[in-house]
Parts: structure tokens; C-alpha cells; sequence
């Protein structure tokens, strides 16, 4: 549907790719995750990397009562895009499926992000872990707490390859497809692992 690079129809799945109980049949929600780390930290007095902050993130995500996680991109490494020097970071996607309501999604996700050690201090600073809500179905919202779709995804190959990875059909609210948002970024120095 999507041959001259704007999207025509909704390609939201319906049905999520594993019945589990979690899901039952109830409606979902399709949610992206975008998934960043560029620090180790210490959580329960073991040293993790950047890769072990992911995977530990995305074990809490599916541990989450309400949240299934249906698919997860491979690991990227990424340069940093920020201020200073910082190291690279190993960034995926997750796709969700989920009853919660938007906002009631960032909860878990900013708790996860303290669990493991996220402190805040500069704006696009070195982070332990990040869990943004990239899309939320073809929600647009721009509240206080959340802006969906994130408003730096569409410019972002460390979050365009993962996501076309797991979702190359995938089009935004407004029209774009991911494969024409793919071919117009920047992927230097960006390595699939
Ligand atoms: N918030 C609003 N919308 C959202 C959303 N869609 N998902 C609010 C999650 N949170 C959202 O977030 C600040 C506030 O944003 C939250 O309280 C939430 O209510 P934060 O995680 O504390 O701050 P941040 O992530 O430092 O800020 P920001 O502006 O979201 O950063 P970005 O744009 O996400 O950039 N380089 C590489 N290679 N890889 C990366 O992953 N990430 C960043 C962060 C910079 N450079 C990077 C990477
Ligand atoms: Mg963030």
C-alpha cells in the first residue's frame, strides 16, 4: 500500500503474535519502546554492561502484569548523539502489547529506568538506561508528561534501524513510512550486532 512512500492504510496488528495469558481478549494496544544505554551500573551488586541493562530491561517489561513483549529488534551499536564525549550505546526496540493506557505505560517504564540506575543530570547525558515510548498506535499527544510519537524518532537512525527491523511495514500517525524515514537518515557508525 505504501508505494510512493506515504501509508494509506493502518497496518496495526490485531491479533499479537503470541496468545499468552497476559493478553486474553482484551484490546491492545501496539506500543514501540525505544531502549538506550550507554553506562554499566551496578544493580543487586552485580556489575552490568550496556547490553546486560537492556536485557534485564526487557525482562522486567515482560515480568510487567499488563505488558507483553512481542518482539525485540536485535542490539545496536550506536554512536552517542549528545553533548561531550560519551561512549557509544547499544540501543534496540521492543514492540508491546498492552491494555494500559498511555500515561499508565510511562509508569513502569520511568520505574524500570530508576531501578537501574538512571540518574538525571544534563540533557542527552551518558544514561544507565532510557525507555522512551516511541509510538503508541496512531496516538498523537502532546501532554506535559508524554509526547507521542517522539519527536526525534522519524531523524534518528539508532532508533529507525531497530524499529524497521521489527516493523518494516510499520507508518506513522501522519502518513510517513519507516522505510522512506530509513533511506533519508544518517546510519555512520551504526553497527547491527
Ligand atoms: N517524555 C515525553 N515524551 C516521552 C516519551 N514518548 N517517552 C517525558 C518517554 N518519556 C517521554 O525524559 C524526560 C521526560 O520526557 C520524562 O519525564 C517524560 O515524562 P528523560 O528520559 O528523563 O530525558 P532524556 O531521555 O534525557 O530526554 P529526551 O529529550 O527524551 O532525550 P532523547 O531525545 O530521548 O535523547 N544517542 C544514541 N546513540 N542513542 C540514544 O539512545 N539517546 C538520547 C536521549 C541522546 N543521544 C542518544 C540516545
Ligand atoms: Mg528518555
Amino acid at each position: 500500500a505504501a508505494t510512493d512512500g506515504q501509508c494509506t492504510e493502518s497496518r496495526r496488528q490485531k491479533t499479537p503474535p503470541s496468545q499468552t495469558q497476559k493478553a486474553q481478549d482484551r484490546l491492545m494496544a501496539l506500543a514501540y519502546i525505544g531502549l538506550g544505554s550507554n553506562l554499566s551500573d551496578t544493580v543487586a551488586g552485580q556489575e552490568l554492561d550496556s547490553r546486560a541493562q537492556l536485557n534485564l530491561a526487557i525482562d522486567s517489561l515482560s515480568a510487567h502484569p499488563h505488558i507483553l513483549v512481542s518482539k525485540r529488534s536485535s542490539f545496536y551499536q550506536t554512536p552517542a548523539i549528545g553533548p561531550g564525549e560519551q561512549p557509544n550505546y547499544i540501543n534496540a526496540v521492543a514492540q508491546l502489547d498492552s491494555q494500559l493506557a498511555p500515561l499508565d505505560l510511562l509508569d513502569p517504564l520511568q520505574s524500570i529506568e530508576n531501578q537501574q540506575g538512571r540518574v538525571r543530570t544534563v540533557r542527552w547525558g551518558a544514561r544507565t538506561l532510557d525507555l522512551d515510548i516511541l509510538l503508541y498506535d496512531q496516538l498523537i499527544e502532546n501532554s506535559e508528561r508524554l509526547t507521542v510519537p517522539h519527536p526525534r524518532m522519524h531523524e534518528r537512525g539508532f532508533v529507525l534501524a531497530p524499529l524497521s527491523e521489527i516493523a518494516p511495514d510499520l507508518c506513522l500517525p501522519n502518513g510517513e513510512n519507516i522505510q522512506q524515514l530509513l533511506a533519508n537518515c544518517s546510519m555512520q557508525g551504526i553497527v547491527k550486532l
